[in-house]
């Protein structure tokens, strides 16, 4: 393939990207599409925060580097020595000093209060009624889910629910250490054992731990990334707003098959939560 035909080839794909992007879906499964340049569609309010603002850093970063690109461009025109034989022999200037002092903070500034918001609104667990303020959505109960990190996979408890010792295991990929080689319509290296099952529109407070070395529980659509620190337990939340199945993968590097734990969960109805959930207690009853 020619370098011009491999790059409209590339560009297809990105336009591609963008356009299956927009076009989310109910049905959308929480995994990354093949050539995919933007983040996974958000399944929760914090995640569409934070899609908003990256889309507010990725303007500013892109006004800030076309400025100043279009300087240098001027300056290497304009003070040539061909064009300006005789230079300037200015060693101060207090305005222009004053001026790209503080319009950078007042940048910065911009960019901190509305990203140290995201990180407190991540960090503090909120009450349903809270959350029904911030983000305007009818909070349908609350539940505890913990889980807890080892060499290599996730285990869980659901402490509201009488569950406990919940083993997800990586179930499909190569079998160096997945349980089973993936088959077609597998999520090669993201499926488990036993998916973590959440109701849509519930307050899930997640508490994450480990047993051997520092993981970390990372669910992309969900916007949660909590290290897995051994003796001590992380606290984060999350509200899912559309039921689908969703996918994430141990994000601290842990050993040699940190690739082989993978994350994955099903936001179902009450309903369905309530008949799996039943399940999930006979099998894994709470000790
Ligand atoms: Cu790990």
């Amino acid at each position: 393939m020619s370098v011009r035909k491999s790059a409209s080839a590339l560009a297809a794909s990105v336009a591609t990207t963008f356009v299956l992007a927009g076009a989310a879906t109910a049905a959308d499964l929480g995994v990354s599409r093949e050539w995919q340049m933007v983040f996974q569609d958000p399944a929760t309010p914090v995640m569409e925060n934070i899609v908003g603002f990256h889309n507010l850093m990725l303007v500013l970063i892109t006004a800030i580097s076309a400025f100043v690109l279009a300087l240098l461009l001027y300056i290497m025109w304009r003070f040539n020595s061909k064009s300006n034989p005789v230079p300037s022999k200015n060693t101060h200037n207090t305005t222009l000093e004053v001026i790209w002092t503080v319009i950078p903070i007042i940048i910065l500034v911009v960019m901190a209060i509305p990203s140290l918001r995201l990180l407190y609104e991540q960090d503090v667990v909120p009450t349903p009624e809270l959350v029904q303020e911030r983000y305007g959505i009818q909070v349908d109960g609350e539940m505890t889910i913990k889980a807890t990190a080892f060499q290599w996979a996730w285990m869980y408890d659901y402490p509201d629910h009488g569950v406990q010792g919940m083993d997800a295991f990586c179930a499909a990929g190569p079998t160096t250490y997945c349980l089973a080689e993936a088959g077609p319509g597998d999520q090669r290296l993201l499926e488990t054992s036993n998916r973590v099952v959440v109701p849509v529109n519930t307050l899930v407070r997640l508490q994450v731990t480990s047993q051997d070395v520092i993981h970390a529980w990372a669910m992309p659509a969900f916007g949660v990334k909590l290290d897995a620190v051994p003796g001590r337990i992380l606290e984060t939340w999350f509200v899912a707003t559309r039921e689908g199945s969703f996918f994430g993968q141990c994000s601290e590097l842990c050993g040699v098959y940190h690739g082989f734990m993978p994350i994955a969960v099903d936001v179902v109805s009450r309903a369905e939560f309530e008949t799996r959930i039943a399940e999930l207690a006979a099998m894994y009853p709470a000790f």
